[in-house]
């Protein structure tokens, strides 16, 4: 989508978002009023374009993806989250909890692939022993040295200091030095607090996500931010969440990268709602890319999109693709029609398709492998790094 920002001034005036394109083109922050009438406007191709300047004036025609393997290496969990298709008890059907070992096993088993993340997310179990973290964490390390372990959400974080009965900056220094390399994004969901308590009562506050995150910011761990749209969340209770991700940012510019995480529908809860369409993805991430402004990159997350949105996505502000996967389950118990993996020259061929650069990066966005010529030709649209922290 290019557009001149002539015509796009006047597409945002006959569709009264002038005064907000003026302070986009001016690189001015957006207030939570503007938040609202992005959701809020019908002219959802002015939101599409500006957020695609946005993203051009940091990325260029550049469009990140990393070559990694999830691993949910539990799915016990103790809270019972409306919206969750993951979860068990232990005992129950289709219940695991993978040993280090197996752990182990599953890195080893992709050598051959170059990897360079594992992502290690799963549910909350208070009987696991805190020693378990740390054995995973070193069994992942174990099967591949250079690998980056990037584990465990803020959620899962509380678990492990309860259990651990340790102050979480004492945590957070074990588990670095047991191989963590830096945190992902979820458990946030929408922090409104009546939204908790209608789908997710027993998971940590908005509160105490976002004091998670600011410890682990502080320990030196760069983490992802996420936030679960197309629920039961109206339109200022989402940009309240986006808002508070921004005012901590401000503060530790801790987060690499925003992720809106799309709300699947199926086998849960809340599988009487209709889920997001296409144009409600499309836009959440534009106005995840207009208001937060002091966080680099946001995320289309392929396995939860689908590869044509998120194609699409790389249009409306997103420059970063997710990476190969390789056994996703969170959503695929949800009702995800993907394929659970895709290889590395696939991906790259459907960013090309989009119109992108496909760029490998590792975990903290240094570049792994760029098509140099193509690189050379784009001259300056080297990665811009916005939030000022090395
Ligand atoms: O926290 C659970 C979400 C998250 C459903 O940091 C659901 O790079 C939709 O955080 N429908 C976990 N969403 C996944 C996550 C993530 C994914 C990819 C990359 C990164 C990163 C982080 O998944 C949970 C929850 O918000 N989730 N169930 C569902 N039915």
């Amino acid at each position: 989508m290019t557009v001149g920002t002539g015509s796009l001034l006047e597409r945002a005036h006959a569709a009264g978002l002038a005064p907000i394109a003026e302070r986009v083109l001016a690189g001015e922050r957006l207030s939570r009023e503007d938040g609202v009438a992005l959701y809020r406007t019908d002219a959802f191709h002015v939101v599409g374009d500006l957020a695609n300047l946005v993203r051009t004036r940091m990325h260029g025609d550049l469009a990140y993806f990393n070559v990694n393997q999830h691993i949910n290496y539990t799915n016990w969990c103790n809270k019972f989250c409306t919206f969750c298709s993951f979860d068990r008890l232990p005992g129950q059907e289709g219940a695991y909890l993978m040993e280090p070992e197996e752990i182990e096993a599953k890195v080893r088993a992709q050598l051959h692939e170059p990897v360079t993340e594992v992502h290690m997310v799963a549910g909350v179990w208070p009987k696991i022993p805190y020693s378990y973290y740390l054995d995973i964490l070193r069994a992942a390390k174990r099967a591949r040295p250079d690998i980056h372990v990037k584990a465990f959400t803020m959620v899962e974080l509380d678990q492990i200091r309860r259990v651990a009965k340790k102050p979480l900056p004492e945590v957070l220094e074990e588990l670095k030095e047991a191989g963590l390399g830096s945190c992902p994004g979820g458990g946030a969901e929408v922090f409104s607090e009546r939204v908790r308590q209608e789908g997710y009562r027993l998971k940590m506050s908005g509160d105490d996500w976002i004091e998670t995150a600011r410890a682990v910011h502080e320990a030196g761990l760069r983490s992802n931010c996420t936030m679960l749209h197309g629920h039961i969340e109206t339109v200022e209770e989402r940009v309240d969440h986006l808002d508070r991700l921004r005012l901590l940012q401000d503060e530790t510019r801790g987060f690499q990268t925003y992720i809106p995480l799309s709300f699947h529908p199926e086998g849960n809860g809340w599988s009487d709602l209709p889920g997001p369409t296409a144009l409600d993805e499309l836009r959440e991430i534009a106005v995840g890319r207009l208001m937060l402004d002091n966080i680099d990159h946001i995320k289309a997350y392929w396995i939860m999109l689908s590869i044509p949105i998120a194609q699409l996505a790389l249009a409306f502000g997103a420059d970063d693709v997710d990476g190969t996967v390789v056994e996703e389950k969170i959503y695929h118990d949800a009702g995800a029609k993907t394929p659970q993996q895709v290889q590395r020259e696939e991906l790259m061929g459907w960013i090309r398709d989009a119109g992108r650069i496909p760029v490998e990066r590792d975990t903290l966005y240094r570049v792994v492998w760029s098509p140099d010529e193509e690189l050379a030709a784009v001259g300056d649209q080297v990665p811009v790094a916005v939030s000022g922290r090395a």
